[in-house]
């Protein structure tokens, strides 16, 4: 049977080699047969880089002649099951700035080899550049997902978010370091459901960015993931999110709001919901809000009454701010321990 075949195409220096490594090795730990091929015969280097990877992975590669590169690719991918091989993981060249010949070489291997998965791979450390090419490759290549790579680096997430928000393409594997085991399957459905109810938070997040300096947005989401999100943040959230347009929608995005956000009327009610969100945030000390926990049954009485609100308001958001943060420390413990869902295999990938 055919072998299922992936494309990996990205800026130069993105991470493309690195990951079709990484990939072959997750795909190997998982049963698969992969064989890689070296198609950047651009750079001399590349192919002696990938080789490099492969040996130390004990796993094959075989290189492409410069003179008919995608007729060569759909060669190796053609005869991989008669050797053995049930995965082709091709390694492409990069590009520093989009340029047409090498979008036309990229676009006439996935043309022959017919790839189940073109990834685009992203340097999610890269700004704004990062997300004009990536509408390039969008426009030129069937994408099929988005491979975020260095995401242990700091800047993590921002452009990433973007990029997925302008191309509408999944991000379907993350790279989280140097070292060829250093790559996770991401799994944002999961994800989401997870935190379903509990708001939208990448959307969130997003458009934050758009009204919110980015470093704001991303030091906010590193804390919701780390689960350190306190009742500072929230209401910092609150505040941002008032900037940022029309309620009921925005309520619902904000995690642990969900629930209220259901049961709220639209326009001015809501306006008056949230001020009461508000007060009893700041009816709360300043010991309280870093520690929802100490907010026991006495304390509840003396924030209702600070606020103007009722005990059993204070419990509901108390309550609902509980399990917020219970779920993010779910989430958190997961993604540090690797264990971030043990995934049967990558959405879309036929047969992983
Ligand atoms: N910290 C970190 N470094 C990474 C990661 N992925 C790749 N790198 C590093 O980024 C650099 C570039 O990676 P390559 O895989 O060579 O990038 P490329 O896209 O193949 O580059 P070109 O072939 O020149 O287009 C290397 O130094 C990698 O070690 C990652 O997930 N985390
Ligand atoms: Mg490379």
């Amino acid at each position: 049977r055919p072998p299922t075949v992936i494309v990996l195409a990205g800026l130069q220096g993105s991470g493309k080699t690195t990951t079709a490594a990484k990939l072959a090795n997750l795909l190997r730990k998982q049963g698969r047969h992969p064989l890689l091929v070296a198609a950047d015969v651009h750079r001399p280097a590349a192919i002696d880089q990938l080789v490099a990877l492969g040996k130390q992975l004990g796993i094959p590669v075989r290189a492409v002649d410069a003179k008919r590169v995608a007729a060569d690719v759909a060669a190796l991918a053609a005869g991989a099951s008669a050797e053995g091989r049930d995965t082709v993981i091709i390694d492409t060249a990069g590009r520093l700035h989009i340029d047409e010949p090498m979008m036309t070489e990229i676009s006439e291997v996935v043309a022959a080899v017919k790839p189940h998965e073109t990834l685009l791979v992203v340097d999610a450390m890269a700004g704004q550049d990062a997300v004009e090419s990536a509408t390039v490759f969008h426009s030129r290549l069937p994408l099929t997902g988005l491979v975020l790579a260095k995401a242990d680096g700091d800047a993590r997430g921002g452009a990433s978010l973007s990029v997925r928000a302008v191309t509408g393409v999944p991000v379907k594997l993350i790279g989280t370091g140097e070292k060829l085991d250093a790559i996770e399957v991401f799994h944002p459905d999961r994800l989401a459901q997870r935190i379903l109810g509990m708001g939208d938070i990448l959307t969130l997040v997003e458009r934050a960015q758009e009204h919110v300096d980015q470093k704001t947005a991303e030091a906010q989401a590193k804390k919701f993931l780390d689960a350190q999100f306190t009742f500072d943040d929230f209401y910092g959230q609150l505040q941002q999110v008032k900037k940022m347009g029309p309620l009921g929608d925005l309520l619902k995005m904000i995690p642990g709001l969900g629930g209220i956000a259901k049961q709220l009327p639209e326009g001015p009610e809501a306006e008056r919901e949230m001020r009461k969100i508000e007060a009893i945030i700041s009816s709360m000390t300043k010991a309280e809000r870093a520690d929802p926990t100490l907010i026991n049954g006495a304390r509840r009485r003396r924030i209702a009454a600070g606020s103007g609100t009722t005990v059993s308001d204070v419990n509901q958001l108390v309550k609902q701010f509980a399990e917020m943060r219970k779920l993010m420390k779910q989430m958190g413990s997961m993604a540090k321990s690797g264990r971030l869902p043990r995934l049967p295999g990558m959405p879309g990938l036929p047969g992983m």
